[in-house]
């Protein structure tokens, strides 16, 4: 039986989804749309399969199949990145840090991470999370004056503090991160150096941002980003690490994985070593741009004055306006983002200063720089008009046509 049949309540919250995903400008950083591909794979019988181990060692029969899966999976991540070792099976971006974090250290090491409110991540040591909760987290930030990363400070930090893990990486960095000081600055306090390339691995993969793969002793990243895989996690690592970061992986922190994800990022992974991926990344990167300088042009601050990446961070202090409620008044206008925190942010992670803009999403949709400057103008028009319905109204009708312009999985009816 179809699922309309089966729940139509699941069924009818679904299609709404898929028509707010078609109908909406998807700004969030973070986000994408899969390829029908990745999305037939993900919906599959392998969601049917336990096959805790890895492939040839597992612990249940009747894992053949999926053994062919996983191998292909690992062998493509292997291929685009460059890594000696590859383990495919981490959940989530979480997960892979959790798992570098259990394979090297001990409850109260001492972990040298991005500031979360400079840019970081929640799992780089923030106190709310088992990062911060388990290690001993001493926390590097951007500079006030270029709020680029802070390089003196990591190097003095390390060497005052001695980490066991130097992590380098975060989720609202709109510059490229070179990792090769993070890399000298690790080796010399006798640390190893954990790459999060949640964000940016697209671009990495694509030679549009330094690799951290050959410099860094473990790179995490999530596979649903500028990737555009499924959601889902993997760690990238030299050959000697790979025995104790697998046994971390299963049974350290995890069981059973998700054959159904692993063969969603197999397909997605085999996207992303054509020609066609690599211009795409290159789009995401002018589209970003071009995003940015339209909204420099229409007066807006942007944190480090603009961006290299597939991000842009809107500082809206000087405005006097929250991320919150810029956010809010965005969506109202059918317009996704989120709030973000600013370097040296006054206001709670929950009202914030900031708001976040990536172009992965829209750029899998097919726009352009052109697409670029009507959504910059659309942004500026809501927030200009302070949470006034007839502008937010009106900017819906645009936001529409605008996507119907780029249309979302044809074959799926919304
Ligand atoms: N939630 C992700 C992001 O939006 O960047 C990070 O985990």
């Amino acid at each position: 039986m179809r699922l309309a049949e089966v729940d139509p309540e699941v069924a009818k919250a679904l299609r709404e989804e898929a028509e707010r995903q078609h109908r909406n400008l998807e700004l969030i950083a973070s986000e994408n749309f899969v390829s029908e591909a990745v999305l037939e794979a993900v919906g599959s019988v392998l969601t049917n399969k336990y096959a805790e181990g890895y492939p040839g060692r597992r612990y249940y029969g009747g894992c053949e199949v999926v053994d062919v899966v996983e191998e292909l999976a690992i062998a493509r991540a292997r291929q685009l990145f460059g890594a000696e070792h590859v383990n495919v099976q981490p959940h989530s971006g979480a997960q892979a840090n959790m798992a570098v974090y259990f394979t090297l250290l001990k409850p109260g090491d001492v972990v040298l991470g991005p500031n979360l409110a400079h840019g970081g991540h929640l799992t780089a040591g923030s106190p709310v999370n088992y990062s911060g909760k388990l290690y001993s987290i001493v926390a590097y930030g951007v500079r006030r004056d270029t709020e680029r990363i802070d390089l003196d400070q990591v190097r003095d930090l390390a060497r005052r503090h001695r980490p066991r893990l130097v992590i380098a990486g975060g989720s609202a960095f709109p510059r490229l991160i070179d990792f090769a000081p993070f890399a000298e600055i690790a080796r010399e306090v006798g640390a190893a150096l954990m790459a999060d390339i949640a964000h940016p691995a697209g671009l990495v993969a694509a030679g549009l941002h330094p690799s951290p793969v050959g410099l860094a002793d473990f790179v995490t990243t999530t596979t649903h980003k500028t990737l555009r895989g499924p959601r889902g996690g993997m760690v990238l690592c030299r050959a000697e690490h790979a025995p104790a970061l697998d046994r971390t992986v299963m049974p350290g922190v995890q069981g059973g994985p998700l054959m159904h994800v692993i063969a969603g990022k197999a397909v997605a992974l085999r996207e992303a070593l054509t020609p066609e991926w690599r211009a795409y990344q290159e789009q995401i990167v002018r589209n970003a741009r071009a995003l940015a300088d339209a909204l420099l042009a229409r007066g807006y601050r942007l944190v480090t004055g603009g961006t290299d990446t597939h991000l842009l961070l809107v500082d809206l202090g000087d405005r006097d306006l929250t991320g919150r409620d810029a956010q809010e008044a965005l969506d109202r206008a059918w317009i996704t983002v989120n709030k973000n925190t600013v370097p040296f942010e006054t206001r709670s992670p929950m009202v914030t200063s900031g708001i976040r803009l990536g172009t992965p999403a829209l750029t899998t949709r097919g726009m352009r720089e052109p697409e670029m400057q009507q959504v910059a103008a659309l942004i500026d028009r809501v927030l200009a008009a302070r949470g006034d319905a007839s502008t937010e109204a009106a900017v819906r009708g645009e936001v529409q046509e605008l996507t119907a312009r780029f249309p979302l999985y044809r074959e799926r009816a919304a």
